[in-house]
Formats: structure tokens, sequence, C-alpha cells
């Protein structure tokens, strides 16, 4: 007891030593520290509303989970013969793989005249699939622009019997009917007189995985692509620009960052890929992590990622056959409970689908990609509230039955394999459930038992649907 006030008078002393040498330091250099403490406010607050800003562009994308890649372009004419040649080779490539000039090439404008496309009838097998956007090919590697290009002869307007801007028709029809209207544009180019060939065997004009710059070639190129995206953004408004064919020697990270301020410069709210710059580590798609690179998004091709990566946005772009551009006997096609759980796999990893189709030369979505997108339509209506503005998987292994994604208050369970003896085993994630119950029949709760293991759900007999079903929980 007799101790206490010398206790509070040590207190004292130390409060008081600990004052003077907080104020002595103030006093020594005020300007210093005030000064300092001025820069790391601003610093966050930069950072802040630079991250707010990337949120608020990236919104409607986050929450769209599936999308419409079309490759569409003058390699739709030979569709994947060439003098007789076939190949495995995707479609879009065949400039490349088939070795043919760009005097040849250009033979194709002339019979490409899709007489028969339909843009209201695109932007409906896109929106009845359940897809929230459209990305389609201005320019692919070929150099041939499929819209209205004012600077280049080689385009539809000026180089094709259809002599009509179908892209405009397109895009408004895809607004109109409430999806968003992006464009593909590639950096490499086959056609430009800037690059050419270099490679035993090839044509120096041919396609090829990569060209080399004429002296001097290179400013002139970046003027034209940086003309050309001017026109894309002003005439045609996307939400999206998705670059591709970066990994050329010629083109660096600078010249990514360049490129991706001055297309937001064009458009504040635009969202651009990671293939804009160097960032992407091949096909897997994701960036790497020596340094910052532009971009807003991962791109991992015909890939999904074995785990999502919190914080990161990507975007899985995958064929449903196994080309991008039109080829008539690729009949390799993926099978509709493939595509869905793949759509599924990607949510409950935090990323998007884009799904592609591949037109021929007439206008015609093949029909195959037509069927398998209406069944896939089905899916999404009643599922639907299971993908679109969901995050990643709450559990921190990948589930043995199947996928789960989440939104506030809610797990989504994605079974793809029903439980033979009517007990779905779900592992505890930290959270209380309250209740469960099909998607498909919200109004008939599922009974439950709960432990520190997790939740054991009896299940019907029969799966609400072959492929995927969504059990929904709601948590506490
Ligand atoms: O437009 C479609 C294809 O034509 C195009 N991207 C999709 C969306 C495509 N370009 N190239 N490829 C597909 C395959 C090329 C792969 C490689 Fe590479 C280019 C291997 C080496 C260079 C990119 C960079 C992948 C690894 C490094």
């Amino acid at each position: 007891m007799t101790h206490t006030p010398l206790r509070f008078f040590h207190h004292l002393l130390v409060l008081l030593l600990l004052f003077t040498v907080a104020f002595s330091t103030a006093a020594l250099s005020p300007a210093t520290s005030e000064l300092k403490e001025k820069k790391e406010k601003s610093v966050t607050a930069q950072s802040l509303s630079a991250q707010a800003q990337k949120d608020k562009r990236m919104k409607w994308w986050r929450e769209a989970r599936f999308g419409m890649f079309i490759h569409w372009g003058l390699y739709a004419v030979p569709a994947g013969e060439y003098k007789g040649q076939r190949s495995t080779r995707i479609g879009e490539w065949i400039m490349e793989w088939a070795n043919i000039p760009r005097a040849e090439y250009e033979k194709f404008a002339p019979q490409f005249n899709p007489v028969k496309f339909n843009a209201a009838e695109w932007v409906r097998i896109a929106k009845d699939a359940g897809m929230k956007y459209i990305v389609i090919t201005s320019k692919h590697h070929d150099g041939f622009s499929i819209y209205n290009s004012k600077i280049s002869q080689y385009d539809i307007v000026d180089a094709t019997p259809y002599r009509k801007d179908l892209m405009k028709a397109l895009a408004d029809e895809t607004k109109k009917q409430g999806l968003k209207f992006c464009f593909y544009y590639s950096i490499l180019d086959w056609h430009h007189p800037s690059q050419y060939v270099d490679a035993p065997g090839k044509d120096p004009t041919a396609g090829n995985r990569v060209t080399k710059m004429h002296p001097g070639g290179k400013e002139q190129y970046v003027a034209y692509m940086k003309s050309q995206l001017r026109e894309l953004i002003t005439a045609y408004d996307p939400a999206v620009l998705w670059f591709d064919g970066e990994w050329q020697d010629w083109w660096t990270e600078p010249d990514g960052k360049d490129l991706y301020k001055f297309v937001l410069g064009l458009k504040p709210d635009i969202v651009i890929n990671n293939r804009v710059g160097k960032g992407r580590q091949g096909m897997q798609g994701m960036n790497k992590d020596d340094q910052e690179y532009a971009g807003d998004f991962g791109t991992p091709e015909q890939r999904i990622p074995p785990t999502g990566l919190p914080g990161v946005d990507w975007e899985s772009c995958m064929t449903m056959n196994d080309t991008w551009g039109y080829k008539f006997y690729d009949d390799k096609w993926k099978s509709t409970e493939t595509l869905i759980r793949n759509l599924v796999d990607i949510a409950s990893k935090g990323g998007n689908y884009l799904l592609n189709v591949g037109p021929t030369a007439e206008g015609l979505i093949p029909l195959a990609s037509v069927e398998r997108l209406a069944e896939m339509g089905k899916w999404m209506k009643m599922n639907g509230e299971a993908i679109y503005e969901t995050t990643a998987s709450p559990f921190p292994t990948q589930l043995a039955f199947g996928r789960a994604t989440s939104k506030a208050g809610r797990v989504y369970l994605h079974v793809f394999d029903w439980p033979a003896d009517g007990k779905l085993q779900v592992p505890a994630w930290g959270k209380t459930v309250k209740k469960a119950y099909l998607l498909a029949e919200p109004k008939t709760a599922l009974k439950f038992t709960q432990s520190g293991e997790g939740v054991v759900i009896q299940t019907p007999m029969k799966a609400s649907n072959r492929i995927a079903s969504v059990i929904v929980i709601e948590t506490a």
C-alpha cells in the first residue's frame, strides 16, 4: 500500500521526460518533421485515391464474371485451309503457319462479304448465354481492321465488298441490349510496313511469332497504333481495350506504360488488360512480381489458374473448340458440362471467363457454339445469382465435391459430384450457418448439423442439376 504514491510520481516523471524529448525534437526541427508528415499524408492519400479510382473503373468488370470473345477477320475466309493445306494450329494464325505473303493474304479481303451478319442476333446469343460483355478483334496480328479505319485502306469499308461499318452496328446493338462493348487490338502487326519477318524458310512479308522493326519504323508504327486507338475509342466508345501480341523484342514495358496512359487519357474509365505491357508470364498470364507493370488485369490464356490471388484481377480467355478464328474442320468442341464447370471454377477463384466464338466469313456464329451457349444460358438463368457479383470461395482448400463462390452473408456451393449418401460434407470456414437450401428450390430448407469440423447438409436424393447444383448457405 505504501508504495502506490511513489509509483504515481514515477509515472509522472516518465511522462514529463517523454514530453520534454518530444517537444525538444519538434522544437529542434519543426519544418523538417512537418514536411515529412505532410509528404507521408499526401502519399497515402494519393495511393488510396488511385486504388479507389481503379475500384470504381473495375466495378462492372468484377461483377460481370462472364463475357464473349469474338475473333473475326480475313482469316475466316480460308477458314483453316490454304492451297489444300490444313493444320492443327489456330485459324487466325494461318498467315504464319501457311507462310502467306502479304500480297497473297490481301486477296482474302475481296472474298470477305458477311452478308449474313446480324448484330442483334449476335448480341442476343451472348446475352441469352448470360454474358455481360463482348470483346471483339478490331485488328488481329494479320493487321486487317475490321472496323471503319480512316487511316488505313486495309479495312472492312475500303477493302471488302461489304463496304459497311458493321462494327458500329455491333457496338450500338451491344449497348442497346445492356452489355458492355469492348475491343481486342494486336500490337504485333504482320501487314504494317514497319515490320518484317526474318526467319529461315519464311517469306519476309508473311506472318511470324515475332517480327523485326525497320529502322525508324517503330515511331511511325506507334503513331499509327495511337491513331487507330483514337478512332476506336472516339467512334465506338469501348469499355475495355484488350491488347495482345506484346511479346515482340521491339515492344518494351515503358512503351506499354506510355500506351496505357494514352488510352486512359482518351477514356478515363476504360479497363485495359496486362498485355499492353510486358508484365505477363507466358500463357499463365499473370504478372511477374519484380516491378509494377502496366495493365488492370491478368490474362491466362487457354488455362485456369490453380488458385485465385487475393486483390488480383484476372480473366481466363478460352476457346470452345481448338481455334479462335473460324476453321471449318475443327470439331473438337468442349461439352456444355466442361464450359459451365469452367465458368464456376473461374468464378470460385475470383476471375472472369472470356469465352470465344469464331464467326464465319458470311457472318454466322457456328451452330455448335450457339447450341452450347444456349445451354449455358439455361444454367445461368437459374444459377446466375451464384456467379454474378460474387467473390472467390471462402474455403482455404478446394472442395472435394465442387466449388464455392460468395457474397456478403452467403456462400454458394456448386456441387459437381452429388453425394450418393445424401450427406454433403462442408469443411469449416469460420462462419455459423443459419440456413441452407437449393437455389432451384429456395422455399425448401435443407437440414444440417454443425460442428467445429464443419457442416453436414442433408441433400435430396437427386441433384437439381446434372452439371452443377447450387446450394445456398446463409451465414450469421
Ligand atoms: O488472339 C488469340 C491468339 O491468336 C493469340 N491470343 C489469343 C487471345 C495468341 N497469340 N499467340 N498465341 C496465341 C500463342 C503464342 C504463344 C507464344 Fe508466347 C508467344 C509463345 C511464345 C511467344 C506469349 C509470350 C506466351 C508465351 C510468351
